[in-house]
Order: structure tokens, then sequence, then C-alpha cells
């Protein structure tokens, strides 16, 4: 089993039912195992502005998945919540994105672990210290240390019950 963090984003169609519906996907499937969810934050559209604001969240798993077929299996997940890819950064109904995968490092032009940019976006990182503040990015650092170089001021953590209430398991 590897331990994985995956970041979760929605910003169409009932953003918070998509967050809910991927994790419970997740849950679902033999091969992974949550193991800690972070909240859900609302947060300001990062790149491409002129588009709603996202819900995001990190979520860890311990797998048994390669990381390629991880990746696929995700894929899987955000075609059938009908994600599209009209553009770079895109408005979309789901993003599933590995952010670690052990200590992997790999890059190929389908997937670089660890992921390359997420060390600079605040998006990823206030939800993945809440629940691994002291996990090491390679190559960047510590969370907790990266995310003290990062405004997270318009973000904000919200409630939302069916979250917040689903054990971890
Ligand atoms: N994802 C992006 C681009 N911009 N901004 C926020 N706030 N949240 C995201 O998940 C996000 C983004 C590309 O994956
Ligand atoms: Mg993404
Ligand atoms: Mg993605």
């Amino acid at each position: 089993m590897k331990r994985c963090y995956i970041a979760f984003g929605s910003n169409q169609d009932a953003p918070l039912a998509q967050l809910q519906i991927a994790r419970e996907t997740l849950r679902e499937h033999a091969d992974m195992q949550e193991v800690a969810a972070s909240s859900i934050y609302r947060t300001p559209p990062w790149g491409f502005t002129e588009q709603p604001d996202f819900y995001n969240a990190v979520i860890a798993y311990d797998s048994a998945l390669s990381a390629q077929d991880l990746l696929c299996l995700l894929q899987s997940i955000e075609t059938a919540q009908h994600r599209e890819r009209p553009f770079k950064n895109a408005p979309r109904t789901l993003d599933l994105d590995i952010l670690t995968y052990g200590d992997q490092q790999e890059h190929t032009p389908t997937l670089s672990l660890p992921h390359p940019r997420m060390h600079e976006r605040a998006f990823v990182l206030e939800p993945l210290a809440e629940i691994a503040p002291q996990l090491m990015i390679a190559g960047q650092g510590i969370v907790a240390d990266l995310l003290a170089g990062l405004d997270c001021s318009a973000q904000e953590k919200i409630t939302v019950a069916a979250w917040d209430n689903l054990a971890v398991g």
C-alpha cells in the first residue's frame, strides 16, 4: 500500500455534490482506503480568474494501485462526472489531482509526481496542511513551511455536514 494525497476541486454543477460523489466513489473502491479528509474550502479561482469560486479539499488514502492506475481511476471518475476540457484552467465539474504518491518522483507527459505546482497553490496547501502539515514535498519542503509563505486570506473553510460527518474509513 502507498500513502497518497489527492486534491479535489470543483466549481460547476453543484460543486459540493460533485466533491461528495467523488469521495464516495473512491471510498467504495476496493484498492483505496481513506485515511484522512480535510475540510472543504471555498477558494477564489487561480489562473483563469473569470469563473466562479472553487470548492477544494484534500484526502489521504492508502492505495494498492500503481500511480499510473490511480491516475486512470481518477480520470474515469472525472469523466463519469462530466468533466470537459475546453481550455487550460477552465471551469470544471470535477478535478482530481494526485499530489504525492508515497515518495515516488516521476515526470512523464501524463503524470508528474509530486504535482509540479502544488507548492505554490494555497487552495492545495491549506487543506493539505490540515491533514499532513509535516509531509515533505520532494524538492520543495514541508507543507506547513510552504503554506506559511502563501496568502490564504481569500480562502474560507466551510462547514458541510455531509462531508464533515463522514467518518474516515
Ligand atoms: N484548479 C485549477 C486552476 N485554478 N483555482 C482554485 N481556486 N481551485 C482549483 O482547484 C483550481 C484553480 C487547475 O486545476
Ligand atoms: Mg488541478
Ligand atoms: Mg487535474
